[in-house]
């Protein structure tokens, strides 16, 4: 029998879970959708107001796309698919994506 003395560590090593990335939801621009109707999708889904709805519209107008807001993966996803129901349903080609932030 050796007499080594065997010490068991009392605190549980507990492994490191990363954080939940985030999701970029994007707004892209076409040649067909009304800007009022964006704006109302940007209010009604994102509650961007009208001031933050008309600026994210006419940056996405002008520079192809924009960033909306930034959610949870589930809540991204559910907003975008919301969002581009509405804009189906009213027969307009509106996209949003919903992306992982780096
Ligand atoms: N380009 C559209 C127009 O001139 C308006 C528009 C803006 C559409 C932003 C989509 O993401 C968009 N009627």
């Amino acid at each position: 029998m050796s007499d080594d003395i065997v010490l068991t560590p009392k605190t549980k090593i507990k492994p490191k879970i990363d954080k939940p990335r985030l999701y970029k939801v994007i707004l892209f621009n076409d040649d067909y959708t009304p800007r009022e109707f964006v704006i109302m999708i940007l209010q009604a889904v994102f509650r961007t107001g009208e001031s933050a709805g008309y600026h994210i519209m006419i940056t996405a107008h002008r520079k192809g796309s924009c960033v909306v807001a930034v959610y949870a993966r589930d809540i991204a996803e559910t907003k975008v698919k919301e969002a581009m129901d509405y804009a189906k349903d009213a027969g307009f080609p509106l996209m949003f994506t919903a992306e992982p932030e780096e």
